[in-house]
């Protein structure tokens, strides 16, 4: 029996369910990045209150530190980081290439240097795997490595292979579990072929969920709509998909509508830290002048905190003179803003109404008032 279960379609988005071994993910699902055991700048309650269920954290950082079986000794990362819910961790490769110094990819892994303190590191499959199973994730992350792109046909079929090799050493090393996950990573770049093999290779080997890796990773989104036109297509119907670091809420809508059922992105966090406000209407940024009067809410129709009582006259005022109550805030509601997109994108599925969605979500960002 698959702990994943499909409650309603419309076309090839799913309305889906998946369960964990701290609780039920109901999908499409975002999830918000918690890359050091925490959400920056927010509660793990708040972060509930906004309605996302599962969160993601990162290999590559708490391995460095604070240490992978220092999180182990303090029960794992959901008491460390006192979050009762799901958590899928990131394998640490791709952090890796992103963050590290001296990188050098072999067929046992990746040696690097932290950036935190120059110590000498070795990645394995094994030793990734390792981690995540110190760390407690709920879902864990086959190491892989996200092809660069651009890249030739013939660069991105040897990273591919090789992150299917690693593939295989990741289902070995990874210790079976009830409510426990391992996801394998579709690579292959732009091509289809190789997407094709990934997915393929993969299935074969077997895993309880599927990411597809190596996407918005400077392709743009039309390429990464091509892509998406087709990989869903070669895995299997009733493992969950989930679609590597995406995105902006137009490429999450464009996705989900293509067969995708999970999302990672530090776009609200990040984004909320350098106070831009996603909303209905599209995106604001509250450093712009024009708002150190307006007395009206960051967007009428959300219901958080952040609009319920403060105005962007004050959210202006907070990020000019930088104070973190401004992040804190404007993180909070960019949270509600994407869960509730979620949640809108799930009852869409289940009512079979999700073109209309997708045009409404389309006209209303087109009312923009910038
Ligand atoms: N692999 C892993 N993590 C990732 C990616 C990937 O390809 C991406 C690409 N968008 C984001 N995070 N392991
Ligand atoms: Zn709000």
């Amino acid at each position: 029996m698959s702990d994943f279960s499909i409650l309603a379609t419309d076309g090839k988005a799913r309305r889906g369910a998946l369960t964990t071994a701290h609780g039920v993910v109901n999908t499409p699902a975002f999830m918000p990045v918690g890359t050091a055991g925490t959400v920056k700048a927010m509660l793990p309650e708040s972060v509930k209150a906004t309605g996302a269920e599962i969160l993601l954290g990162n290999t590559y950082h708490l391995m460095l530190r604070p240490g992978a079986e220092r999180v182990a000794h303090f029960g794992g990362l959901h008491k460390f980081m006192n979050w009762p819910g799901p958590i899928l961790t990131d394998s640490g490769g791709f952090q890796v290439m992103s963050l590290a110094s001296l990188r050098k990819i072999t067929e046992e892994g990746v040696a690097f240097r932290s950036h935190i303190d120059g110590a000498k590191i070795m990645l394995t499959p094994e030793r990734s795997i390792e981690i995540q199973h110190l760390l407690d994730a709920d879902i864990t992350m086959c190491f892989d490595e996200c092809t660069a792109f651009p890249a030739t046909p013939e660069q991105a079929a040897h990273s591919m292979r090789l992150s299917m090799r690693w593939a295989e050493r990741s289902r070995k090393a990874f210790q079976a579990r009830p409510g426990y996950h391992l996801f394998g990573i579709v690579q292959g770049g732009i091509y289809r072929e190789l997407r094709e093999e990934s997915a393929k290779t993969l299935t074969g080997i077997g895993f309880e969920g599927y990411a597809i890796g190596g996407l918005a990773i400077g392709e743009g989104q039309q390429e990464m709509f091509r892509v998406l036109d087709f990989t869903p297509d070669f895995l299997p119907l009733d493992r969950p998909r989930y679609l590597m670091g995406v995105g902006r809420p137009e490429d999450i809508v464009g996705a989900v509508a293509r067969g995708i059922d999970m999302f990672d992105c530090v776009m609200p966090t990040r984004s909320g830290r350098t106070g831009l406000a996603f909303t209905r209407r599209g995106e604001l940024n509250m450093r712009n002048a024009r708002h150190t009067d307006d007395t009206g809410p960051i967007d009428p129709e959300c219901s958080c905190p952040a609009c319920r009582n403060y105005s962007r006259g004050y959210f202006h005022h907070l990020i000019k003179a930088k104070e973190m109550l401004g992040p804190m805030l404007l993180t909070w509601h960019n949270l509600h803003y994407y869960q509730e997109l979620m949640q809108g994108l799930r009852a869409a599925i289940a009512a079979g109404t999700l073109d209309a969605f997708v045009a409404d979500f389309h006209a209303q960002r087109a009312e923009s008032e910038s």
